[in-house]
């Protein structure tokens, strides 16, 4: 993987990232991989803010340079060819106190150009809301997205509420975001995690392979 666009995100160049990413998908570099070098990019951007070099100023510049690059990455997303809904849906959100969604939305993007219908709830969703919608549309998958590490307790309040419902049997839960791990899983007892959206979508799709049809 080459480092230009990486470095230029990091360094915050915005004209630069932006020639970078186009001559990219010129060249028939694949969406993906495009997106992984931005996400390694604000990595560096995060750690530098971290360690006191970088302001939250620069975490918001990163930001803005993400969404210009997605807008024009995202048209060259593969289709799967299954635009067309596929009976499962899926409910998606950032949970309680945390706005981060750029990652979020990158999913919420892919599942929807392979069929899936999905109820975007946005970002800072108490579990109470996730459980409401799920009642009200019969969804059996969420998808959480999760970056900040004091938010984690909320998505062990949503397993904890589902079971409270007696729910938790019925949905399947995928965990997203830059620090989920299988500690994390293990802590808040939900199915999958990941922190990487094609390997996400990989999930959905076993997950409705398991599950067959029964989804509506
Ligand atoms: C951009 C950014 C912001 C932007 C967010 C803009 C937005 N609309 O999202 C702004 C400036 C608003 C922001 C604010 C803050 N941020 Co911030 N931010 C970042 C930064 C630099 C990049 C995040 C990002 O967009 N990455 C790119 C996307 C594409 O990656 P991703 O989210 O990981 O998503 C990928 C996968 O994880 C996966 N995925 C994501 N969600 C899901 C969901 C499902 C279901 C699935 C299957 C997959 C999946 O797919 C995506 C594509 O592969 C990170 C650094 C980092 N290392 O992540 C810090 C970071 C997350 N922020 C941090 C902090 C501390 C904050 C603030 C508290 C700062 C402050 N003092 O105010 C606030 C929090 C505000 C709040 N209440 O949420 C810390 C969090 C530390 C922690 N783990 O607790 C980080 C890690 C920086 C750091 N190293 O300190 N931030």
């Amino acid at each position: 993987m080459s480092n230009d666009l990486i470095d230029a995100i990091a360094n915050l160049e915005e004209d630069k990232a932006i020639a970078i990413v186009r001559k990219k998908i010129e060249d028939g570099e694949t969406a993906f991989d495009i997106v992984e070098q931005c996400r390694k990019g604000v990595e560096i951007v995060g750690k530098r803010y971290s360690e006191g070099k970088y302001y939250l100023s620069d975490l918001i510049m990163s930001e803005a340079i993400l969404k210009e690059v997605m807008t024009i990455i995202e048209p060259h997303f593969p289709k799967n060819g299954t635009e067309s809904y596929n009976g499962i849906k899926v409910i998606m959100g950032t949970i309680e106190g945390d706005i981060h969604d750029l990652g979020k939305n990158i999913v919420t993007y892919l599942l929807r150009s392979s069929g899936y219908c999905v109820y975007d709830l946005g970002v800072d969703v108490p579990p109470e809301k996730f459980i409401e919608t799920i009642k009200q549309t019969g969804a059996k998958i969420v998808g959480v997205c999760v970056l900040l590490n004091f938010c984690i307790g909320y998505v062990k309040e949503l397993v904890d509420l589902l079971e409270e419902t007696g729910l938790r049997e019925k949905v399947t839960i995928v965990v997203g975001g830059y620090p989920v791990d299988e500690q994390v899983k293990e802590y808040t007892g939900v199915d999958y995690v990941t922190n990487d959206a094609v390997r996400g979508l990989e999930i959905f799709d076993q997950i409705t392979a398991l599950c067959g049809n029964g989804h509506d």
